[in-house]
């Protein structure tokens, strides 16, 4: 089949698409040879920044918690370059990556090369805890500084006319622990444009929004070519002292704006700020990201994805359409048995180092994720990232879950080197 036909087929398959991202079977050239449980490491490709709020001082001028929710929201801004864009960078262009299988893991570290070893070590974990529906969740750990960022991520796609339009699952918490400060984030929804053109991109749609436990409160509005300036990735962010501010735009503290894969300025109050007037906020083009260190694949164990996923990555790498389809099945037929396996002793699979968390029935007195979640009025049911509570989505979605980090399983780990 020539390229341009299997193009063809593969958008009549997503024409009559039911939601469920694994079952697109697409040509080779727009398969990745990486798995989505690796995407967790865009959280980190700016560790200084997600490190940042540690080192502020406090001064005469903005109270310190507002300095640091500033500086939270430009790590956020940071993460969206690598998150969103890296296979356009790498690849040529967004493709479909690998789906993983349940328990399978990837992880890595982030050395502090400087002399004066301020950041320390930085490590990533991430495990695929659920496969149907796909969720992955991570947590990257910071000893040195006491921080701690973790999170879990699914997504529910549907198609419509030309784009694929991608609803998040999952939110991220960011605890600084000596500073007693944790951050809620939520996920932006996004499509895919650019399927019938062969050539598809992200574009993210909507708000997303970042909650302080210090009552700081910001909104991120982001639109594509055309609505606020007609450059592609624009976004405003608002800082509010907290929510209710946020219902009155005019009381903004800070009002950030530009492109988040480029430059974004700064200025005090409501007004965007123009490049002459702004203060510059964050220059993705400018700040290189930090990729993180893997071990090599003979050391891995086989459920770390790279090992796991050798053969099939190779297979697409050549663009061999049969061995792809023979290696995937190779992998997913040993997983079958496994489930089978696993009906027939009726045992659950043991997720390593996350646990999943049921808000409607676990009695969870202040939980930070309940507390955020109240202050920044959002839903803590198992919906779309960033649902108001008080919204008529407001209703769960069935397989979707909550999941949390368990640091004590992490350090009991005896299998997996990082
Ligand atoms: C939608 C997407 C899979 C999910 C990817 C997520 C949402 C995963 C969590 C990360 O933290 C952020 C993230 C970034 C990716 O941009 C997003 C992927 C973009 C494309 C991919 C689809 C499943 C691929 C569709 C196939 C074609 C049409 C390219």
């Amino acid at each position: 089949m020539t390229s341009a036909a299997s193009w063809t087929t593969f958008i009549k398959s997503i024409a009559s698409y039911n939601g469920d991202l694994s079952s697109l079977t697409a040509p080779p050239f727009i398969l990745s040879p990486t798995s989505l449980v690796e995407y967790s490491q865009y959280w980190s490709e700016h560790v200084d920044l997600l490190l940042e709020p540690n080192f502020i001082v406090d001064s005469d001028d903005d109270p310190v918690e507002l300095k640091r929710m500033i500086a939270v929201t430009r790590w956020f801004i940071s993460t969206l370059k690598s998150q969103y864009c890296s296979r356009n960078e790498t690849l040529g262009g967004e493709k479909k990556p690998l789906n993983p299988f349940l328990g399978e893991i990837f992880v890595g570290k982030w050395e502090d090369t400087s002399k004066e070893q301020k950041l320390g070590e930085t490590i990533l974990v991430s495990e695929q805890v659920s496969h149907h529906p796909p969720i992955t969740a991570y947590a990257v750990e910071n000893k040195k500084n006491n921080t701690i960022l973790e999170g879990y991520n699914g997504v529910r796609a549907s198609m419509s006319t030309t784009a694929l339009n991608v609803r998040q699952f999952g939110h991220a918490l960011l605890e600084y622990r000596n500073l007693n400060e944790t951050y809620l984030v939520t996920l932006p929804p996004l499509h895919i444009e650019g399927i019938l053109a062969f050539s598809p991109f992200v574009e993210l749609e909507q708000k997303s929004y970042i909650q302080s436990s210090a009552g700081y409160y910001t909104v991120i509005e982001y639109s594509g070519r055309g609505y606020f300036s007609g450059k592609k990735n624009s976004f405003k962010a608002r800082i509010f002292k907290n929510y209710e501010d946020s219902l009155k735009k005019e009381k903004a503290l800070y009002t950030i704006s530009g492109q988040w894969s480029e430059k974004s300025a700064i200025a005090k109050g409501s007004s965007s700020p123009s490049s002459s007037k702004g203060e510059t906020f964050f220059d993705a083009s400018n700040y290189e990201a930090q990729h993180l260190t893997v071990k090599p694949i003979e050391d891995q164990h086989p459920l770390e994805s790279r090992k796991a996923w050798k053969d099939v990555a190779e297979a697409i790498r050549k663009g061999d359409f049969d061995l792809i389809h023979e290696e995937k099945s190779k992998l997913e037929n040993k997983q079958r048995e496994l489930r089978k396996a696993e009906e027939a002793s009726n045992a659950k699979w043991a997720r390593r180092w996350f646990d999943e968390v049921d808000y409607s029935k676990d009695s969870l007195d202040n939980d930070i994720f309940i507390t955020l979640s109240n202050l920044a009025h959002l839903s803590i049911k198992n919906v779309a990232s960033g649902v108001d509570s008080g919204s008529s989505k407001n209703d769960d979605i069935e397989g979707m879950s909550h999941w949390r980090f368990v640091p004590e399983s992490f350090d009991k780990e005896t299998e997996i080197k990082i």
